[in-house]
């Protein structure tokens, strides 16, 4: 199929040019003016419009059993609801069970993820460790495209990595050129609080931000980025919620380390007072981990965004239902954690991001789709619009308005977290894999279409350690070792 995108404004991470853009098949294959239009070319007006690449989000979770139940979400609807937001490839995870078979898993949810109807990809949770773990993280980055490895430092007596299990992943991880992803927080204190809550007769959902204060994210991101150094890996912190983790995060980054950072669109916009609703459903719909701060944590995180402390945005779309979240009425770390979103981010940001200055809309296409697919080593392919990259293509409207709602979204969760937020700025057009699957409110996905993604392992890169090295300066294992041989 070819597609003629006419008389849009192409607008990338790094560049702002009128320009017609011609796909064949699944590839871009002509950006510039007066082209040479093949006969039979499917024309898409985009006169007045912007031409972008496809969002990506790199923080999802499609029908993910947690937490006794299954996410509502599986991966055929949820891409389709991305689709309509504007967002044209996810990265999702695998989650194996402590003591599962990590190929196994890695099998079972690429099984599950085959009707989706976009690109998607897998970031791998390493949560439990043997030499059967370690050869698995070695196959997977060799034969399976997998260059990213998570570790939820939350989740006492279920997924949690402790330090060991980080250290030990973390050292494969270095071996083979993948980075290093972590959930920052502190997975003993939050069960500690929990506990302490339930003993003040607290069980209510207002009870889970208590359960979970910005410390215990603030101390298990310094923790993830001190191993990360020592240990020579490059850190992708997910869902940086809150001001304590984004000092560590500018810390380590000004003294020249590794370390990318996500927001979650929900993290950017709605404050902890959803907690203190007096409506016991509405409160409970907003338990995710970490939970929404109070204001001035938003602010720090623009800032973040907007100086390139934070680099990505995500959702981290883990969508449970009224009647799921009623599972915790008698207990709130009962309640499953996880919220929606993946339909709305782009029309959010653009919204709350560009319409109010905070971000250029080059920057807008950085933070939603470039940045991630240059983390995790898919940039040009994805994220950008150039000849050669994947036909994922957003013709959009920046007049064009939107009213966030349950009633009218596609995502297949019984309630929105940006519900009745008016959005000016939204896609009228999504192209995936050079096929308009999303226009005007009309869809087109099919299940099953979606490719699974290769994300390449990463070159040899000049590390904190390999500099020190070659200026002969001890390494910081080093300076530890030959002090304590003293
Ligand atoms: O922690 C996560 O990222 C998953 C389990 C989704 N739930 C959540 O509350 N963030
Ligand atoms: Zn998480
Ligand atoms: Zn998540």
């Amino acid at each position: 199929m070819t597609v003629h995108i006419k008389g849009g404004t192409v607008v990338t991470a790094d560049k702002t040019m009128r320009a017609d853009v011609i796909t064949e098949g699944d590839k871009i294959v002509a950006v510039g003016e007066s082209l040479d239009v093949p006969a039979g070319a499917e024309t898409l007006d985009a006169g007045g419009c912007y031409v972008m690449p496809g969002g990506i989000d790199p923080h999802t979770h499609m029908e993910l059993p947690f937490m006794g139940t299954v996410a509502s979400e599986d991966f055929f609807s949820g891409t389709t609801a991305a689709a309509c937001g504007g967002t044209t490839m996810i990265i999702d995870f695998v989650i194996p069970a402590p003591q599962e078979d990590v190929m196994s898993a890695y099998r079972k949810w690429r099984g599950w993820a085959e009707k989706a109807a976009a690109d998607y990809s897998f970031h791998v949770a390493i949560t439990w460790w043997d030499d059967t773990v370690h050869e698995a993280m070695g196959t997977l980055a060799r034969e399976h495209g997998v260059n990213s490895f998570k570790h939820f430092m939350a989740y006492k007596g279920a997924i949690m990595a402790t330090d060991e299990i980080m250290v030990n992943s973390f050292s494969r991880a270095r071996e083979l050129g993948a980075i290093c992803t972590v959930h920052a927080e502190n997975g003993e204190l939050v069960f500690h609080l929990q506990e302490e809550i339930r003993k003040k007769g607290i069980n209510g959902p207002e009870g889970h931000p208590l359960s979970r204060p910005p410390e215990v994210e603030g101390e298990a991101a310094d923790r993830a980025i001190r191993i990360a150094q020592v240990l020579d890996v490059p850190l992708y912190i997910v869902h940086t919620s809150c001001e304590d983790a984004v000092k560590a995060i500018t810390r380590a980054r000004h003294e020249g380390q590794r370390v990318f950072a996500e927001a979650l669109a929900g993290h950017l916009l709605i404050d902890d007072s959803v907690y203190r609703h007096p409506d016991w459903e509405f409160a409970a719909h907003h338990v995710m981990s970490p939970p929404f701060r109070p204001k001035h944590h938003q602010e720090a995180l623009w800032r973040a965004l907007q100086a390139g402390m934070i680099q990505t945005t995500a959702t981290d779309h883990c969508c449970f239902c009224t009647p799921q979240k009623a599972m915790g009425k008698e207990d709130f770390a009962m309640i499953p954690n996880g919220t929606g979103g993946v339909e709305d981010r782009m029309h959010v940001l653009w919204h709350h991001g560009v319409n109010t200055g905070r971000l250029t809309m080059n920057e807008f296409v950085a933070v939603t789709s470039a940045n991630a697919a240059k983390i995790f080593n898919i940039y040009p392919r994805k994220g950008d619009i150039s000849v050669g990259a994947d036909a994922d293509v957003v013709v959009w409207d920046p007049e064009k308005e939107r009213t966030i709602s349950k009633n009218t979204h596609h995502q297949n969760i019984d309630f929105n977290i940006f519900e009745g937020m008016n959005v000016k700025g939204i896609n009228v057009a999504t192209l995936s894999q050079g096929k308009v699957v999303y226009q005007e409110g009309t869809v087109r996905t099919e299940k099953g279409v979606g490719r699974y993604i290769d994300r390449p392992v990463f070159a040899p890169f000049h590390s904190a350690m390999q500099t020190a090295r070659k200026l002969n300066e001890p390494t910081a294992v080093e300076r530890t070792t030959a002090t304590a041989a003293q």
